[in-house]
């Protein structure tokens, strides 16, 4: 997708289509104010209290009308430059720009505005020569967002938009953006039953419906044998901690806005946990361990709490209440890159099983500047990171670095991914971690007898089950591979009457080959039955009719394909435990 803020001719046409946006508004609603109409990613908004009005996403159009009449009209957009004094005087009326120009420092700033017609703007520009310019604009949609962005503030309404220079990139973005919406998680997971949410249970608490909970099953099972194969052992641990043990790990001090305010029962103080490092710290802590012990990989399948901010929730992919797929590895120096290889080795097994191919490594560092988020030792921090560095090198992975990204306690590998609609989220991640065992007094006996603090790697390789599930359902557009479809197999009676019996028969030989199947039986014609299974985006739809049910044979489609196969019982099964096993994401 393109990234308008990265080109400089159409960031300038989309900021002027803000302003061609805010002068159609107020056209329609006289007493609307603006507050900021930026350029983003996406394209534009602007920011605008309305007062009592609602603008919902069928005003849109006579918006956008009223923008075309502007823009036919063809006026000129002119700057005008202004004192302090000057621009105070003539907004004076305005708040939203008096605080504004009240923060703008009169040595350093050229205060300016831009009038088209009756509309003046306070703007730093640039902008296009005339509204005629400013042609193939759309908006999308409307939302609420908070005065600066601080829940305290007003509710202001935020229109989005997004202008090109020709009709035809602006319809092939257009198309694009219905293809994304299509390849939404929020979409799928409704469309197929994967999730819901409940405003009694909360925002970002989602509840995993009969066929996500088989997704996620089989998510499990596939990770947990990968992680018991490479000498991981998992624990189970409880989702709430005193608040005096992330004292101990430091989170309560570097991470506590992230967290959900604490409880007291009784004579404790709980929080949910954020975490899971705490208590694997403390799992570690319980035995004696000697250099020969490690590593040590903790593993847990752990559920957590995460303050996210009401706007910031999405779907399955943000959410407060999460399980990560996480483990605590314990090691000695010597072993931090070879650990960490492994890590990394595990990441690209499991994209290269699950066919992604859209993905960025990102080594994420401190912010030297930031010694509030980040503890004050340069050489420690010089080196964990060079060790990333390092390994990422010696095994020719491509990556980008980013400031002020790290954890508190240490730098990360992160693998970013593009979500359908919104900014890149991190997948998995592997985290180096010098400062938590020593806060947490963890030890091992070296080889000469003396102690130790072993170095943490945190590692969580789907990141969150909810978060990789919103991704695969939009990587797959919900067509998901055989081996983890909720439904593997619809069996479609040609005609109930005649085939019913023998399609239950098919069914039994199934289920004892614990293959998900289901007869569809319903008193609806064949082709309907067919478009459903389509629909539903089952894998493998059988069509069992008269030449079936005589022969004792199969015939059956894929996913997205128009021809029938037939085969033998026997063959069919074979086939199906073979792709199944092989977990392939093409059933070729
Ligand atoms: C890996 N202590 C480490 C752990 O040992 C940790 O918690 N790291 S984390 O903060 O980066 O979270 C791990 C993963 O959880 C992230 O990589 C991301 O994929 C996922 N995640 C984080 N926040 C959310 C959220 N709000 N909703 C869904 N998934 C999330
Ligand atoms: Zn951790």
């Amino acid at each position: 997708m393109i990234n308008i803020k990265e080109n400089e001719k159409l960031s300038i046409l989309n900021h002027s289509c803000a302003h061609l946006l805010a002068q159609a508004v107020k056209r329609l609603y006289p007493h609307a104010m603006f507050w900021v109409g930026p350029v983003i990613e996406e394209g534009f908004y602007y920011d605008i209290d309305l007062g009592d009005d609602v603008i919902k996403e069928e005003n849109l159009d006579q918006i956008e009308r009223e923008m075309k009449k502007i823009s036919k009209d063809g006026k000129r957009i002119v700057r005008h430059e202004l004192t302090k004094e000057e621009a105070l005087e003539q907004f004076k009326d305005d708040p939203y720009k008096i605080d504004l120009i009240e923060r703008m420092d009169e040595e350093s700033t050229v205060i300016s505005c831009y009038t088209q017609g009756e509309f003046t703007d306070l703007c730093r520009g640039p902008h296009v020569e005339t509204v005629k310019e400013i042609k193939y604009f759309k908006l999308l949609k409307v939302s609420g967002a908070y005065w600066k962005g601080d829940a305290k503030n007003k509710m202001l309404q935020r229109i989005y938009g997004i202008c090109f220079e020709t009709e035809e990139d602006l319809n092939q973005h257009l198309k694009f953006l219905e293809e994304a919406k299509e390849r939404d998680h929020r979409k799928i997971g409704k469309d197929l039953s994967i999730y819901m949410t409940h405003e009694l249970v909360g925002a970002g608490m989602p509840l995993w419906l009969p066929n996500g909970a088989l997704i996620r099953k089989q998510l499990e099972n596939y990770i947990y044998e990968k992680e018991q194969k490479l000498g991981y052992q998992h624990v189970y641990t409880p989702c709430v901690g005193t608040v005096d043990l992330y004292k101990t790990s430091g989170h309560w001090d570097h991470y506590q806005e992230n967290m959900f305010p604490s409880m007291k029962v009784d004579d404790e103080e709980f929080v949910l946990r954020p975490m899971n490092c705490p208590h694997h710290m403390l799992v570690y802590k319980n035995d004696l361990h000697s250099y020969r012990d490690l590593p040590i990989r903790i593993g847990e399948f752990a559920t957590d709490f995460r303050y996210e901010a009401s706007g910031a929730v999405k779907g399955l992919e943000r959410v407060r209440c999460m399980c990560q797929n996480d483990a605590h590895l314990f090691v000695t120096p010597e072993q931090i890159k070879d650990e960490f290889k492994k890590v990394v080795g595990l990441i690209l097994d499991v994209y290269r099983d699950f066919g992604f191919k859209n993905y960025k490594f990102r080594l994420s560092l401190r912010d030297p500047e930031d010694k509030e988020k980040y503890f004050d030792d340069d050489a420690m921090w010089n080196m964990a990171e060079n060790k990333l560095r390092e390994v990422l090198n010696e095994l020719g992975i491509d990556y980008f670095e980013a400031i002020g990204e790290a954890a508190f306690y240490g730098p990360k590998l992160d693998v970013e991914v593009k979500p359908a609609v919104g900014p890149e989220v991190t997948l998995s991640t592997c985290q180096l971690d010098f400062l938590l065992p020593r806060r947490f007094d963890l030890s091992y006996i070296d080889n000469k007898g003396e102690k130790q603090a072993p170095i943490v790697l945190h590692r969580a390789i789907f990141g969150t089950f909810d978060r990789f599930t919103a991704f695969l359902m939009e990587e797959t557009k919900g067509a998901f591979p055989l081996w983890l479809a909720p439904l593997q197999v619809n069996i479609i009676p040609v005609n109930n009457d005649y085939h019913f019996e023998y399609a239950k028969e098919v069914e039994t030989l199934l289920k004892q080959q614990n293959i998900r199947v289901e007869v569809d039986a319903r008193e609806e014609k064949l082709g309907y039955r067919m478009r459903e299974s389509q629909t539903r985006k089952i894998p493998c739809t059988l069509i069992l009719g008269d030449k079936e049910t005589e022969e004792k044979t199969i015939s059956y489609r894929l996913f997205g394909h128009n021809e029938t196969i037939t085969l033998t019982q026997e063959e069919f099964v074979t086939y199906l435990k073979k792709q199944i096993e092989a977990k392939s994401t093409n059933m070729d």
